[in-house]
C-alpha cells in the first residue's frame, strides 16, 4: 500500500532538515519503505481537508490505506513496530528503545523548543537578554545528563534504534546554537546519526524540495 506523508511546500529553514517530516522520512528510509510526499502550504495546512488529517493543522502526517496518523512520535513508532530495523526483538530492549523515543520527545525536546522560541519569537523583548541564559542552561542541564548516560557508547542502548533516530533528530535542532559541541560525545553521536545512509537520503529528499534540485546520485 502506498505511504504518503505531508511536508512543507516551502520549509522556513530552506531545507536544513529541521522540519519534522525529516524524522519520518529517516524512519522510512531506515526500514526501506518507499513513500510519496504531499506538499502543503501554510494556508492549506489550516484548511479542513488537512485538518481532517491533522487536528492541529501541522505537518507531518502519514497515510497508508485507511490509516491516517499525525505526531512524529506516533508515526515513527508505528513504522518501527511494523518493519524490522528500528526496534530490537528482545521485549525488554524493545521497551527501552521505545522509552528513549519518549525521552527524546518529552524530556529533551521541550527545553530545546523553549530555546528556539526564546530566540525566534521573543528575541525583540526587553527581558529576552536576561532570560536567554536561563533557557540555555536548562538545555545544558539535559545535555549534561544525556552525555553522562551515553558515555562512550555509539547509541543509547545497544544497536541503533527508533530512540536514537528521535534523539538525534531532536538534538539536530540545536546544531546552530553550538551548544552540543560543549559535549563532544553528544556531538559525535549526532554526527553518527547524520552519517547514516538512511539519514542522508532523507535529508537529500527534503533539501531537493526546498531547492528545486533533484537529490544527487
Ligand atoms: N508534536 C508535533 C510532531 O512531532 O509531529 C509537532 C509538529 C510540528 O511542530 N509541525 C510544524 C508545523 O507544522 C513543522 S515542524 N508548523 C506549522 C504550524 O504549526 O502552523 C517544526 C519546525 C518548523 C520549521 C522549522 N524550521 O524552519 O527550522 C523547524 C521545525
Amino acid at each position: 500500500m502506498t505511504i504518503t506523508i505531508t511536508a512543507f511546500e516551502r520549509s522556513p529553514d530552506g531545507g536544513k532538515g529541521l522540519a519534522r517530516d525529516t524524522r519520518v522520512r529517516w524512519a522510512l528510509e531506515e526500514v526501506g519503505q518507499p513513500y510519496e510526499v504531499r506538499l502543503v502550504s501554510f494556508g492549506a495546512m489550516k484548511e479542513p481537508t488537512h485538518q481532517a488529517r491533522h487536528p492541529f493543522g501541522q505537518i507531518p502526517t502519514y497515510e497508508e490505506g485507511d490509516l491516517v496518523l499525525f505526531e512524529t512520535g506516533g508515526i515513527v513508532l508505528y513504522i518501527a513496530e511494523r518493519n524490522a530495523g528500528l526496534l530490537p526483538d528482545d521485549p525488554n530492549a524493545r521497551a527501552r528503545a521505545i522509552t528513549w523515543t519518549f525521552a527524546a520527545l518529552n524530556t529533551v525536546e521541550p527545553p530545546i523548543l523553549e530555546l528556539g522560541n526564546a530566540r525566534l519569537l521573543e528575541g525583540d523583548k526587553p527581558w529576552c537578554k536576561e532570560r536567554l541564559p536561563m533557557v540555555e542552561d536548562r538545555v545544558r542541564a539535559r545535555l549534561e545528563q544525556l552525555s553522562r548516560r551515553l558515555g562512550d557508547a555509539d547509541w543509547l542502548d545497544g544497536a541503533f534504534s527508533a530512540g536514537d533516530l528521535m534523539m538525534v533528530s531532536v538534538l539536530l535542532r540545536l546544531k546552530s546554537s553550538g551548544i552540543p559541541d560543549e559535549y563532544p560525545n553528544l556531538a559525535a553521536y549526532v554526527a553518527r546519526g547524520e552519517a547514516r545512509p538512511a539519514y542522508k537520503r532523507a535529508f537529500a529528499a527534503q533539501l531537493a524540495i526546498n531547492t528545486g534540485k533533484p537529490p544527487a546520485g
